[in-house]
């Protein structure tokens, strides 16, 4: 394991590496115990560096076997070999081949990087720094090199051999029992985009025409078996393939796109040329096993993988802080996709949600960094919600600002400007001022200062001069590395909507810039603070600002709860009808959790109960934007609001009371929305999906009620459910219930699901996010479970991640026992997979948010894990930075 000695690595310092490697030639002989590389690496010197500079190569966990320089040996004094490093001290000064062979071992490979098996399939995962397990090199992102590779296996137990690029030619090796294929990529690729994977697996295959009507083989590789659970990701894929071509001009390269679907993954999916290597819940769908979310998660993220073909691999990235220049960027266009392909509307909500849960309180944390960080000493905590997340905002954000066709235009001149090659977002944001004519210099302070801004406004209205004034101003509070910030550009879109619930079209007069938005304007935000006046104004109108959330900020207004309820029902903007009433719902939700501290009686706003009702019946709503009113702000989210001292069982009990009190008040409502999706035939459509979405929202209502025959109605829901998304949403209200009949439904789902590994992990997790006190032992036994396999990233993360992250109450409970049962996982974790260990230590990044007693107890935690001599890198960086 990589020691935590690791120095931080700091962009300022980057600099070209002193030796290219324009060819790079892989034999891989495939076998059980021990795996022999064999690479031959053309290495030329880059110029200005000086005849006979040090090659060093990077090494991870590697074993020297042979070396040669232009097959010769190399003398004994001429290098150094160490696991992770490769020296050689004078290297010829012209252009040489150097051929390297390690002897790796897949079998006993637990971190799941390099080259492994899952499940008895050999498959790599390269990205960030893997590679340098199967062979020493320059393992950086800025090092390009045409790969072809040989592999070779034996041919009864190994009969598929897939590597990057087009398959040249494969054959049996005679006299012998094994075979062997060879891959060639032309197109230049840092290694972290390199994949080999050999197996015994079934495949689908369909073909895609590209709009320049070249045919491209598809293939979708799966466990035996698993054929019939692919149709949904081959759509998905030729949709995406069209997609791109329609939407950014951008065709597919290669004549052949494989995906292999595995079990054991550290992540979701692997970009590698040609060659994706997906976690299997993003590729396995049937409506039996996978929910209605299951289906948009797998469309994204094979679009996703897919869209990185253009924006990540033909265009990479010059080191890795530019990770984001890849990742954010990729993820606005599956946001895209997929808003294109369901609702906009019901996405954007989604994706905003997802953002403020995850990438909301890494901002405000020990955690914060910037899109672009400045220094790392483990690259891979740094594949975050804000590069994601926050960096695909920072993306909408310029089309926004530049319009779409100006935004258009940047696209396509960094294509044509930077096709293969590894570059910055310096160079990225270059295009787009060039293409619109326009100065993004303090633009890029979004990817250079971290936090999160807060927009304060301030509006009043003059009747007698018919005049509305609104004050914006910006702030970033303090973080740790950031005491300041400066004022960023932040777009606010906006509309003033009159009596008649139309925006009205004022006269303005200001020193605010504005550009037209796509519906209604866009303020533009650049300075600390801002006035903008608007005139000819009969009435006082309502306002909605931050329409179909323009910027990733917090909105610090304290809007009138009439105007509120006002813009719940009237706003244009679906996005901010439903912000409306989500904010109504908080303030709601938090003044009960204020009452819930004192111990004093709560008793829930009714009319605010009339109106959710209101949403639920109204059927001129879609039924996904009616369910994603009715997804009341959860624990996390109140915490988050919330900020400090904060109480999660506090929050839970004041939940629980409005959500009972809405049960009761509209139960009759709730019934009827909850029998919406029964008798109509199943398909994964948005449609249908939204539909089955605000039925089972109902349904959870109801099983908060207190109304006899309660638990008889939701376990016969379970029973007669016939898919997946229906029986795990009543399972989940059984559960999470403590309703008698839940033994008896686990025991079913079990039975039922016992060798589905998907579906499995949802049994888990279940039992995991129960909020009940009686929950807690039940999630200790789990962790004995036969089926409970703690090295599989997908079990663990379906018992103990989504505890940690989606249980609030019990892993902060007054007790200890959550913060201590997660911490003892990280530990466990970390000797074999430092990289799900990492990640699940950060679900105590929020720790201090938490009231004096639960912070110290976390604390605790967090210095039990400090304490440890023998943490990985990545989880002595996470706990370190937790701490400081
Ligand atoms: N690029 C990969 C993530 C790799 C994570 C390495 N720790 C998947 C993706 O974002 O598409
Ligand atoms: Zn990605």
């Amino acid at each position: 394991m990589r020691s935590d000695t690791a120095v931080a690595i700091r962009l300022e310092d980057y600099a070209p590496a002193p030796y290219r490697i324009p060819e790079t030639h892989l034999d891989v002989s495939l076998a059980p115990g021990a795996t022999l590389v064999t690479a031959m690496l053309k290495i030329e010197r880059a110029e200005n560096i000086a005849a006979g500079t040090p090659l060093e190569l990077d090494g991870d966990e590697l074993a020297l076997d042979t070396l040669l320089i232009d097959g010769q040996p190399v003398d004994a004094g001429n290098f150094t070999a160490t696991p992770d490093k490769l020296v050689l001290h004078t290297p010829p000064a012209g252009p040489f081949e150097l051929t390297l062979r390690t002897k790796i071992n897949p079998d006993t490979n637990t971190q799941l990087m390099g080259l492994y098996r899952s499940s008895g399939t050999y498959c790599t995962q390269c990205e960030a720094e893997g590679f340098r397990r199967i062979t020493y090199f320059l393992d950086r992102p800025d090092v390009l090199s045409v790969y072809t590779t040989r592999i070779e296996a034996q041919k009864a137990d190994v009969p598929v051999l897939l590597g990057n690029g087009n398959p040249v030619e494969s054959g049996y090796i005679e006299g012998t029992d094994r075979h062997y294929a060879v891959w060639h990529d032309p197109f230049p690729k840092p290694s972290y985009l390199f994949a080999l994977v050999g197996g015994d697996l079934g495949v689908v295959r369909d073909t895609f025409t590209t709009a320049s009507g070249r045919k491209v083989d598809l293939a979708i590789y799966v466990e035996h078996g698993r054929e019939g659970w692919c149709d949904w990701a081959m759509d998905s894929l030729k949709r995406s393939m069209r997609w791109d071509e329609e939407v950014f001009g951008l065709e597919y390269d290669l004549d052949v796109f494989n995906i292999v679907a595995v079990s054991y993954f550290n992540m979701g999916a692997m970009e590698n040329k040609g060659l994706n290597i997906f976690n299997d819940k993003y590729v396995l769908a049937d409506p039996q096993t996978a929910t209605d979310q299951d289906y948009a998660n797998i469309e994204a993220v094979i679009a996703h993988e897919y869209f990185h073909n253009w924006t990540g691999n033909r265009i990479t990235c010059r080191d890795w802080f530019q990770l984001c220049l890849k990742e954010g960027l990729t993820v606005f266009r599956d946001q895209e996709f997929s808003s294109d392909m369901r609702s906009r509307a019901v996405k954007r909500i989604a994706d905003v949600r997802l953002l403020k849960a995850h990438q909301f309180p890494e901002d405000a944390g020990p955690l914060a960094h910037p899109v672009r960080p400045r220094t790392y000493r483990e690259i891979n905590n740094f594949y975050t919600a804000t590069v994601y997340e926050k960096g695909a905002e920072v993306v909408r954000m310029l089309k926004t600002l530049l319009g779409a066709d100006g935004f258009r235009k940047g696209m396509d001149l960094y294509f044509k400007r930077h096709d293969g090659e590894a570059t910055t977002i310096e160079a990225f944001l270059a295009c787009f001022s060039e293409a619109a004519e326009t100065d993004l210099g303090q633009f890029a302070l979004w990817y250079e200062q971290a936090g999160t801004p807060v927009v304060k406004v301030e509006s009043s209205y003059d009747a007698d001069a018919r005049e509305l004034t609104l004050t914006l101003s910006q702030s970033i509070p303090p973080l740790p590395g950031q005491p300041s910030a400066e004022p960023q550009v932040i777009p606010v879109r906006f509309g003033l909507i009159g009596e008649d619930g139309k925006d009205i079209e004022p006269g303005h007069s200001s020193s605010t810039r504005q550009v037209d938005g796509p519906s209604g304007d866009v303020l533009i935000l650049d300075e600390a603070s801002t006035s903008i006046t608007f005139s000819g104004i009969s009435k006082r109108p309502v306002l909605s600002l931050l329409r179909g959330f323009s910027a990733p900020v917090r909105l610090d207004f304290d809007q009138i709860a009439e105007d509120l309820l006002f813009l719940a029902r009237h706003d244009s903007d679906a996005f901010n009808r439903w912000q409306a009433s989500q904010t109504l719902v908080t303030r709601e939700l938090v003044r009960l959790t204020g009452l819930a501290n004192h111990g004093t009686k709560l008793e829930p706003d009714a009319a605010l109960l009339d109106m959710l009702a209101g949403i639920l019946s109204d059927e001129t709503l879609d039924a996904a934007l009616r369910a994603q009113a009715l997804d009341l702000p959860g624990v996390g989210d109140l915490a988050r609001d919330i900020a400090k001292d904060v109480n999660p069982q506090a929050i839970h009990t004041a939940r629980q009371t409005f959500r009972s009190a809405f049960a009761a008040r509209h139960h009759t409502a709730l019934t009827d929305a909850s029998q919406m999706s029964q008798d109509k035939p199943f398909s994964p459509d948005a449609e249908a999906a939204g539909i089955r979405a605000l039925a089972n929202r109902a349904l959870s209502f109801l099983g908060l009620s207190d109304k006899p025959g309660t638990s008889d109605l939701v376990r016969q829901r379970y029973d007669t459910a016939t898919n997946m998304t229906d029986r795990i949403a009543a399972l989940t209200t059984l559960v999470h219930g403590q309703h008698a009949g839940m033994d008896d439904a686990l025991a079913a789902y079990l039975d039922r699901y016992r060798d589905t590994s998907l579906a499995l992990d949802k049994w888990f997790m279940v039992q995991a996010t129960a909020p009940a006190d009686e929950a807690f032992d039940r999630i200790m036994a789990l962790t004995k479970h036969s089926l409970f396999d703690r090295t599989n990233p997908n079990r663990l993360r379906a018992l103990v991640q989504s505890f940690a992250s989606a249980n609030l109450v019990q892993f902060a409970h007054e007790s200890g026992r959550g913060f201590r049962f997660v911490a003892d996982t990280v530990l466990e974790t970390d000797k074999n997979n430092p990289q799900i260990a990492s990640r699940l230590l950060t679900s105590f990044r929020s720790w201090r948010i938490f009231e004096s007693g639960l912070a110290a107890l976390a604390n605790q935690e967090l210095l039990r894990i400090s304490s440890e001599a023998q943490l990985s890198r990545d989880t002595r960086d996470i706990v370190d930075r937790c701490l400081q």
